[in-house]
């Protein structure tokens, strides 16, 4: 499979322009558009060839159900993984093209807002590389999350089409169909093929589609008229659901994901076996959270439409199914009306009433499926799976003893952590070509395959050369970012700074207040005079939901201070930026070039975190809160290559129950009083919006859910320590060496190796 020959790939590539654009067509007088298109159906070409594992009947197969996908750009990481990015890379350089320069004109499919979109992906990605069977199946959204735009600083969206990425996509019609809103669908199945890292087997992203989207009920931006749900459930992920007719819209989206997938599941099953029969030595159907749990009254009314009774079909629906949590907060836990899940399919609805009912007379009082007239969905996914699992340590264990309590005493043996893991494939060896290519001389291995040999890195760690190295790696990631960000976003960042970055979805306990909190701290500073060693650029970057007043005002903070640190007397010293539209492909370009990785939100709430572990893999230090897989990351490099600061999940938790949090009596403090009415002064007013810097202002005098004025002073101390540490280079890149060296444990191998022998057992790999 490997052909590494830059000679026959130059002529099978001039052959394909000439059969594509004419005899008259070259490699030397192409078009840019005309040698990526050829690129890309010649690797397309490669991938078809390889052999699909779902084709293999041996061992059971995992289908990974999600409402979120975000898989970024496909050609690089195909090429990689057929191993031919180098020997492209060698044959474009001869016609003065680069691969990253054609990389660009590939769209990247904004189907996902955060980790938990990309986490499918990562996971797709590692199992396939150990040569599981493993399909994804998603929805096929015209129009993904929605482009962010800033506009008079303020976030707004627009469709987000994606069809370049349409050559990639074979879209067949189903054999079955599904019924919704009263209506028959036959949906297509849009599927594009999945490689792994130095395998010649593939696995599948199915994406169904109703087939019946139309582009007339987009009225301005992303906002639709959904009186009726059909001609809308694809176009959008994540439908304004500020009122009934969107959430109606949403349950109609989760539950066409559900019905396609289970009818798909079994007629995959029933192709390959002949039978379904013993479907669960063959399946397991894995829930990325709640979203699609209707799969399991799904499933169970289509076991008994083959004939099978109902408790049979509900304890075989127990053999198959696995729950993951990615969040504790409530209000992403969500609690449909029974009412608007029988609008959408009476059916499913009297089959909740009925597992309610199977739960209750089993004597098990733990967690209700129905509480009045409301559907818990956790709960639903929670009796109904064999495996209940969390993202990281903490998170597994808040699970167990408190969202969950009373299910892990019912189920004591159902709740495993699995913690989170990344592609390094495409998180380093894509990302940080650079870095990759000097750690794998230093290990003397290839580390895209075997992360664990980053290890080998730490004999390296007082080596004053290669911390040298690793800091002109870091330079020239940060020229690269500061063109790009220039040229694309029209950002000025000063690519000799401090690059600490906040790059993740817009939310409350994420705090990305707290960052505004250090950078008008920042500002007074440098305004008194007291000028940092190294010019800061605090990058933050991230999707909020439209709909979500409080995150939509903290960006619009953040950008009021990205205008005010424009400010000469401010930026040479200190700027904040936040460029729009954060996807994967930008992500790409940003983490690698950081040097500070910041991980803040309220200790107990976020899950994991997987930007933690990009930026780790990428040399950046953690400065964090001891949430999600911060903490193992502090395990795994020690405390003195880490800054934590902040309160313990433990004392959150307390002071959480106890009540006895009021911001007032931090605000009191003269320090955090002048930082926090600097939202409301002349000068910012004179930037922004008064009524959302004064609605800002009081969240956090009288509110702060997630306890920012409470944590403020530790986190400037940590961060100005962080600074600190960077004046001494040598010291900062043996910690930089060790997070590198460390971060191989959070590849999405190892968790697709622990989902493997944990909860999936799907028997030998395929390879
Ligand atoms: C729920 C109910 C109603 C409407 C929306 C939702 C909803 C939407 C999106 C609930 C959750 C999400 C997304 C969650 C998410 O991205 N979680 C992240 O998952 C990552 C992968 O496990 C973790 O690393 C992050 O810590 C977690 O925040």
């Amino acid at each position: 499979m490997k052909n590494t020959n830059t000679k026959m790939i130059y002529e099978e590539l001039s052959r394909d322009l000439k059969n594509l654009y004419g005899e008259e067509a070259t490699l030397e007088n192409a078009s840019a558009d005309q040698i990526y298109s050829t690129i890309w159906a010649w690797s397309l070409k490669k991938v078809s060839a390889l052999e699909k594992y779902g084709e293999i009947t041996s061992g059971r197969k995992v289908y990974y159900v999600t409402i979120e996908i975000l898989p970024g750009r496909l050609l690089g990481n195909n090429l990689l993984n057929l191993g031919l990015l180098s020997a492209i890379n060698i044959v474009l350089r001869r016609m003065r093209y680069s691969i990253e320069n054609l990389e660009e004109m590939e769209t990247d499919p904004s189907l996902g807002n955060g980790g938990l979109g990309r986490l499918g992906p990562c996971i797709h990605e590692g199992a396939t590389s150990l040569g599981y069977s493993m399909e994804c199946l998603s929805l096929h959204y015209h129009y993904g999350l929605g482009k962010q735009v800033f506009r008079d600083k303020k976030q707004t969206f627009e469709p987000d089409p994606w069809d370049l990425y349409g050559k990639a996509v074979n879209t067949r019609q189903a054999d079955y169909e599904v019924e919704l809103c009263g209506r028959k669908i036959r949906p297509e199945e849009n599927v594009i093929t999945v490689t792994g890292y130095n395998t010649d087997k593939t696995n599948s992203l199915v994406l169904f589609d109703t087939g019946l989207a139309s582009d007339a009920v987009i009225r301005d931006g992303i906002r639709m008229d959904m009186s009726d749900p059909i001609p809308a459930l694809t176009l959008f992920l994540y439908p304004d659901d500020s009122n009934e007719e969107g959430r109606f819209l949403r349950t109609g989206q989760e539950y066409f994901l559900s019905a396609s997938s289970i009818r798909h599941i079994l007629e995959d099953v029933e192709k390959t076996y002949g039978s379904i029969d013993s479907i669960a030595e063959h399946a397991v159907i894995h829930l990325n959270d709640t979203h699609p749990a209707l799969c399991i009254p799904e499933m169970v009314c289509q076991l008994m439409d083959r004939g099978m009774s109902e408790e049979k079909s509900i304890e075989l629906v127990k053999k198959l199914f696995v729950y993951t949590n990615h969040t504790i907060l409530p209000e992403a836990l969500p609690r449909v009306p029974l009412s608007r899940i029988r609008a959408v399919s009476p059916r499913i609805a009297d089959m909740i009433t009925r597992l309610d009912r199977h739960v209750r007379e089993k004597g098990i009082t733990a967690g209700p499926v129905l509480e009045g007239d409301v559907v818990n969905m956790a709960n639903l996914a929670c009796h109904f799976s064999y495996s209940v699992n969390g993202v990281a340590e903490i998170h597994t264990g808040i699970l167990k003893k408190d969202v969950f309590s009373d299910m892990a005493a019912a189920y004591p043996d159902k709740f495993t952590n699995v913690t989170n893991g990344i592609d390094f494939g495409r998180w380093l060896r894509h990302a940080n070509p650079e870095l990759a290519w000097y750690v794998g001389r230093l290990t003397g291995g290839d580390v895209v395959a075997k992360p664990s040999l980053l290890e080998k890195l730490l004999r390296y760690q007082d080596d004053t050369a290669v911390h040298a190295d690793l800091e002109s790696i870091k330079e020239d990631n940060k020229e690269a970012l500061a063109a790009w960000l220039e040229e694309e976003k029209g950002l000025v960042m000063n690519p000799k700074a401090i690059l600490t970055v906040q790059a993740k979805r817009g939310h409350a306990y994420k705090r990305q207040d707290l960052n505004c909190l250090y950078a008008i701290w920042k500002i007074q500073e440098i305004l008194q005079g007291r000028l940092p060693a190294t010019p800061i650029v605090n990058l933050i970057a991230g999707k909020a939901y439209p709909t979500y007043e409080a995150a939509n005002d903290v960006f619009h903070l953040a950008l009021c201070l990205q205008e005010l640190t424009k400010s000469p007397a401010i930026s040479p010293w200190f700027r904040v930026i936040m460029p729009d539209n954060y996807n994967v492909s930008m992500a790409e370009k940003i983490l690698p070039a950081a040097d500070i990785s910041e991980q803040i939100s309220y200790a107990g709430t976020e899950a994991s975190g997987t930007s933690n572990c990009k930026l780790m893999c990428n040399g950046a230090i953690t400065l964090g809160t001891r949430d999600g897989a911060n903490i193992e990351i502090g395990d795994l490099v020690g405390p003195d290559n880490i800054f934590t600061f902040g309160i313990d999940a433990k004392t959150a938790a307390d002071l959480n129950r106890s009540g006895s949090y009021h911001p007032y009596d931090y605000y009191s403090d003269p320090e955090i009083r002048r930082v926090v009415d600097f939202i409301v002064s002349d000068a910012m007013r004179r930037i922004g919006d008064s009524v959302i810097l004064e609605r800002i202002h009081r969240r956090l005098t009288t509110e702060d859910t997630y306890k920012c004025l409470l944590d403020f002073k530790s986190y400037v101390q940590a961060k100005e320590a962080a600074f600190r540490a960077y004046e001494d280079k040598d010291s900062w890149y043996k910690m930089s060496l060790i997070n590198i060296a460390r971060s191989g444990f959070f590849s999405s191998m190892r968790t697709a190796r622990e989902y493997n022998e944990r909860v999936w057992h799907l028997g030998d790999p395929a390879r």
